[in-house]
């Protein structure tokens, strides 16, 4: 089907192990290598951002966009949007990544009416499901961008202007029809203007309220239309609004079980949204994992020196092997997967520099992989964690863990055990294990 080339000169990118010195060939990363039990091309499940990579010209709030791409060439957004298509599938093959995910305006243009949209989002639905087919591509996850448009500047489900609310349910009716059409196996919300600019111009519970009211509504829909896939919140604490209502992975967790959406919602934890939130990566992680409600990740990472959401690529290879650590534990991540939610640097000008961004991210978590499965079967990692708690496998402890001592309970053993030991947390011998581990 293809018959234009935009990234001419490179090739299928392969694997050539850690001793190769091409930049265009993967050093860790080869998909059909079995670790725990599972190809590197199942752990990860890998995804592409339609928009970072084919949309954004890097234009920032001191100037224009800094790239042009080959595919933006008619005067027609409808047409550039088949271009782009083109492109991205061209991009996708010979990375070789499995999975992509897009918002509804990245495959196609807005038009002049919901009408119109809807056509215009439609066409470029059944031109994707005939590169999917021919391709073998799949879609992780779909979305709607209910953030860009001037309409939600007060926000879209949480707005104070009904006729705003129901233009977000158009976009997200649209956007799930899309998804399904597409056999994506997750749909996310991510509610960038879904928050305040200011706590007193807000009736923030009547919001919170219309935000729980819209998502049944989505959910129930989507279930209609026969979407079979896991719904995805993705937390973020602020940017663009001050403050964003699905702060971190426990805020949205508490929205979830308040809202009665436990049964169909999981979480899309992103790396940079959690530093923004003053956690760590892994902290979030953990807090989704050990609610069973961890869905996906958007792959990124932020900048220490920076309080924004700077969307670096991944090269972290402690954060990857943390992460890591926590999905290995977790049974792994599907149908979720790691979308690269990342954007080259402004002066990152060279079409094949989205080749190196993502060779680089996809080698870093699959160092990160063996190398926590190596620190998970071989160190006493696990001993280091889960010794710490032996006094509540039997005894008393036990007893307390099942709930049964009262308050005057632990006061008598209080008085009869005396003085505690002191226990070492051995914070050190952990974090050398780490670095032992790194080969
Ligand atoms: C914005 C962000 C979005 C979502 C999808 O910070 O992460 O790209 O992932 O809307
Ligand atoms: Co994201």
């Amino acid at each position: 089907m293809s018959t234009n080339e935009y990234f001419p000169g490179v090739g299928k990118i392969k694997y050539e192990g850690p001793e190769s010195d091409n930049p265009f060939a993967f050093q860790y990363y080869q998909e059909d290598k079995v670790v725990a039990g599972k190809t590197m091309k199942d752990h990860f499940r890998f995804a592409v951002a339609y928009w970072h990579s084919f949309c954004n010209v890097n234009n920032d709030p001191f100037g224009v966009g800094t790239r042009t791409f080959p595919w933006d060439k008619s005067s027609d957004p409808l047409d550039n949007a088949k271009y782009r298509l083109e492109a991205a599938f061209e991009f996708f093959s010979k990375l070789g990544n499995p999975y992509y995910c897009f918002h509804d305006v990245d495959l196609a243009p807005e038009g002049g009416s919901v009408a119109e949209t809807e056509k215009n989002l439609k066409e470029l639905v059944s031109l994707a499901k005939q590169y999917q087919r021919d391709s073998g591509m799949k879609l992780l996850w779909g979305t709607a961008n209910l953030f860009g448009h001037p309409r939600y500047m007060n926000g879209a489900a949480t707005n104070p202007d009904f006729d705003v609310v129901c233009h977000a349910g158009a976009q997200v009716k649209n956007a799930l029809e899309a998804t399904v059409e597409l056999d994506g196996e997750n749909y996310v919300f991510w509610g960038g203007r879904e928050g305040y600019m200011h706590l007193f111009n807000t009736m923030m519970r009547r919001e919170l309220d219309h935000m729980g009211t819209f998502l049944r509504a989505a959910r129930d829909y989507g279930r209609k239309i026969g979407f079979k896939g896991t719904f995805l919140i993705e937390p973020k604490p602020m940017e663009p609004t001050k403050q964003q209502y699905d702060f971190d992975a426990a805020t949205v967790i508490n929205f979830l079980r308040e809202q009665d959406l436990m049964d169909d919602f999981k979480l899309n934890i992103e790396a940079n949204h959690v530093t923004l939130a003053s956690h760590s990566f892994a902290h979030d992680l953990m807090i989704a994992a050990e609610a069973g409600l961890l869905g996906s990740i958007d792959a990124n990472r932020g900048d220490v020196q920076n309080g924004w959401d700077t969307d670096y690529f991944p090269t972290d290879l402690y954060d990857a092997i943390e992460a890591m650590i926590i999905l290995l534990d977790n049974g792994g991540i599907a149908p979720g997967g790691l979308n690269f939610d990342a954007k080259l640097r402004r002066n990152s000008t060279d079409l094949e520099d989205l080749f190196h961004a993502h060779i680089g991210g996809m080698d870093t978590f699959a160092r990160g992989l063996m190398i926590a499965d190596d620190i998970l079967n071989n160190s006493n990692f696990r001993e280091l964690r889960e010794g710490r708690y032996t006094s509540f496998d039997s005894g008393d402890g036990k007893k307390f863990e099942d709930g049964k001592l009262s308050l005057e309970d632990l006061r008598d053993l209080a008085a009869q055990k005396g003085e505690p030991e002191m226990r070492s947390g051995k914070q050190e011998l952990l974090e050398n294990l780490f670095n032992r581990y790194i080969k």
